[in-house]
């Protein structure tokens, strides 16, 4: 059940990111170029753990789970050429597509996010032992079962596999975030800096671009456009 909804929006990507590609990065067209451009993290060292965000194009973090001791640096890397912009962005095991908010009555701080990035790395400190669930803030990502997590228990009721179902059931019922660049903070996992640009000069934006349209705008015409049939990229 929860696979056939992914399987489904998975089908339609081209259409997906070619509408989607405006949030955050400007018009993109994807090509098979872009979808063969693959970010590569280098091989996890002592006390340094690497994820790629979404690797030959896929709406995925590889690897998704990891289990990583407290003082491990996990860096995120992302693309030059993707179907992004993408975002590493917390949430919670009760809110896959959710930024995590800062609590003012427990006094938490917000989760981390990297904001929308391309070409550009992303490091956390992993600061305890406890879960850490994040996703893929761009326009249905994380509903496409883009998330990931760090330390998440491996029985029980808050398993990774339960909140990839949880973030794949959501699907394209997924809010619209806003993106206002990244949040330098966490809980359990803390963001070391801002994002740092990772390819040379000239092959993609290290920052997150400007909306040029509200972010509710631009899913309500992407709503419109699917819902009238019109497949203005194809
Ligand atoms: C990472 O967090 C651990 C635990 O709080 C701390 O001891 C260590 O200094 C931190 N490392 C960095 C690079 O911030
Ligand atoms: C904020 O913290 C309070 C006190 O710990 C907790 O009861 C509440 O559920 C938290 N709210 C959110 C949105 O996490
Ligand atoms: C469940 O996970 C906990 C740690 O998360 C571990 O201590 C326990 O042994 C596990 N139980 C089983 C049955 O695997
Ligand atoms: C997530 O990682 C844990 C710990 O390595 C592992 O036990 C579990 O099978 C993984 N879950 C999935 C869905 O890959
Ligand atoms: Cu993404």
């Amino acid at each position: 059940m929860i696979f056939s909804t992914f399987l489904a929006l998975s089908a339609i990507p081209s259409l997906a990111y070619a509408q989607y590609g405006g949030y955050g990065g400007g018009p993109t067209t994807p090509t098979s170029s872009a979808a063969a451009s693959a970010p590569s993290a280098p091989a996890d060292t002592a006390g340094h753990m690497n994820i790629n965000v979404a690797p030959n194009g896929q709406f995925m973090f590889s690897p998704n789970n990891i289990t990583a001791p407290v003082g491990t640096l996990v860096t995120f890397w992302f693309p030059t050429l993707n179907n992004g912009p993408h975002s590493v962005t917390q949430s919670s095991f009760a809110d896959p597509c959710t930024f995590l908010q800062a609590n003012s009555s427990s006094n938490a701080p917000a989760g981390f996010d990297s904001g929308l990035q391309s070409a550009t790395t992303f490091t956390i400190n992993v600061t305890d032992d406890q879960p850490i669930w994040f996703h893929c803030k761009q326009i249905l990502h994380c509903g496409m079962g883009m998330v990931g997590s760090i330390n998440a228990p491996t029985n029980g009721t808050n398993t990774f596999q339960a909140f990839l179902s949880a973030a794949s059931a959501i699907g394209s019922n997924e809010k619209t975030e806003t993106d206002n660049g990244p949040v330098i903070s966490g809980v359990h996992g803390v963001a070391v800096s801002s994002p740092t640009p990772s390819a040379p000069s000239g092959s993609g934006s290290g920052s997150s671009g400007a909306l040029t349209l509200s972010a509710s705008t631009s899913l309500s015409i992407v709503l419109g456009i699917v819902a009238g049939g019109a497949m203005i990229f194809a």
